[in-house]
C-alpha cells in the first residue's frame, strides 16, 4: 500500500471549474494544478478566460479556458465536447462555483433578479452536473464539488435569491449523492465563510475617515478566526474532495467558515 499522501494526490486527472477565471475557482483550479490535475475552466468574458488562461500556464500548469455561460445547455453541451477534444476524455473531476449574489432587501427585489441567481447559482449546477456525469458514470469514478455558502444554512436581510439557491444547492448535492453514489461518484460541497474575493469587496471597502466597514467588523465579530478567509484557505479542503482519499466522503457540505457556523458571537 502506498503512502496516505498519495491517496491526495490528483495525477492524470481532468478537473473542470466553473468560473475560475479568479476568486475561489482559480484558487482551487491551481491547487487541483498543484496535485497533478489538468485544468480546464470557463466563464463568460473572453479577455478574463485568456488572462487566466495565461496566468495558469505561467504557473507551468496544464490549463484550457472556454467561454461558456453555465446557464445555457448547449454553450455546456458544447464546453464538454471541447474538453474530451482537447484532453483527449471528459472531466473526472467538476466543480461547479461560477455564482452570483445580488444584495437588495426581498421586497425591492425583482422576480427577474431572482430568477437570476437561481439561475446561475442553482439551475447551472443541475446542468453541468447532468453534462458530466455520464462520462464519470462510464469511467467507474466521478467527484464533484458544489460550491455552497454560510448561506446555505444562514439567513441575511437582502440575499433572498441568493440563500434560496445556495439552500437548494446544498439539498441538489446530497440528491447527486444519492442518486450516483453506486456508481462511484461522490458529490460533496464546500461552504466557505466569508472569503475576501472580488464578490465580497464591497462589503470591505474602507470608509471614508479610514475606518473598517460595517459589516467588515461585523464578519470579525462572527468569526472565531477574527479574519476573512481567502482563496487559498479553501485550497486543501478541495483537493481532499477532489481526491481518493476521500472516497467514502458523500453528500457532505464541508464549511470552511474559521468557525462562524459554530458561533454565537462575540460577546459584547
Ligand atoms: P467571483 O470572484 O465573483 O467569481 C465568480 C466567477 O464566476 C467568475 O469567474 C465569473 O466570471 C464566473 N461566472 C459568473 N457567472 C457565470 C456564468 N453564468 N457562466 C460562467 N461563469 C460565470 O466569486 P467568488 O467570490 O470567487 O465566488 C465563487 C463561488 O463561491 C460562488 O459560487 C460564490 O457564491 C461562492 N462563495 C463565495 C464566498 C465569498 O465570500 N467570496 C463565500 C461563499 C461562497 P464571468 O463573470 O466572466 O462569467
Ligand atoms: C453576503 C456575502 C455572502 C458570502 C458567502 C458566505 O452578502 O452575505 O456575499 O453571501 O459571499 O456566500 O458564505
Amino acid at each position: 500500500m502506498g503512502s496516505v499522501l498519495d491517496s491526495f494526490r490528483l495525477d492524470g486527472k481532468v478537473a473542470l471549474v466553473t468560473g475560475a477565471t479568479y476568486g475561489i475557482g482559480m484558487a482551487i483550479a491551481e491547487a487541483f494544478g498543484q496535485a497533478g490535475a489538468r485544468i480546464a475552466f470557463n466563464a463568460r468574458h473572453a479577455d478574463k478566460v485568456a488572462q487566466a488562461e495565461e496566468h495558469y500556464r505561467s504557473l507551468g500548469l496544464d490549463a484550457h479556458g472556454y467561454v461558456a455561460d453555465v446557464t445555457d445547455e448547449a454553450q455546456v453541451a458544447e464546453l464538454v465536447a471541447n474538453i474530451k477534444a482537447d484532453f483527449g476524455t471528459a472531466p473526472d473531476i467538476l466543480v461547479n462555483n461560477a455564482g452570483i449574489i445580488k444584495r437588495v432587501p426581498m421586497l425591492e427585489t425583482s422576480v427577474e433578479e431572482f430568477r437570476e441567481v437561481i439561475d446561475i447559482d442553482l439551475n447551472a449546477p443541475f446542468i453541468v452536473s447532468k453534462a458530466c456525469i455520464p462520462a464519470m458514470i462510464e469511467k467507474g469514478h466521478g467527484k464533484i464539488i458544489n460550491i455552497c455558502s454560510m448561506m446555505s444554512e444562514l439567513g441575511r436581510e437582502t440575499v433572498s435569491a441568493y440563500a434560496s439557491a445556495k439552500g437548494g444547492l446544498k439539498m441538489l448535492t446530497r440528491n447527486i449523492c444519492s442518486e450516483f453514489g453506486e456508481a462511484n461518484i461522490q458529490c460533496n460541497g464546500i461552504g466557505p465563510g466569508y472569503i475576501a474575493t472580488p464578490q465580497t469587496a464591497p462589503l470591505r471597502e474602507r470608509q471614508a475617515d479610514g475606518s473598517r466597514h460595517p459589516f467588515d467588523q461585523f464578519i470579525i465579530s462572527k468569526t472565531p478566526a477574527a479574519r476573512w478567509g481567502t482563496p487559498e484557505d479553501l485550497m486543501g479542503p478541495a483537493v481532499f474532495l477532489a481526491s481518493d482519499a476521500s472516497n467514502f466522503v458523500n453528500g457532505h457540505i464541508l464549511y470552511v467558515d474559521g468557525g462562524i457556523l459554530a458561533y454565537i458571537g462575540k460577546q459584547p
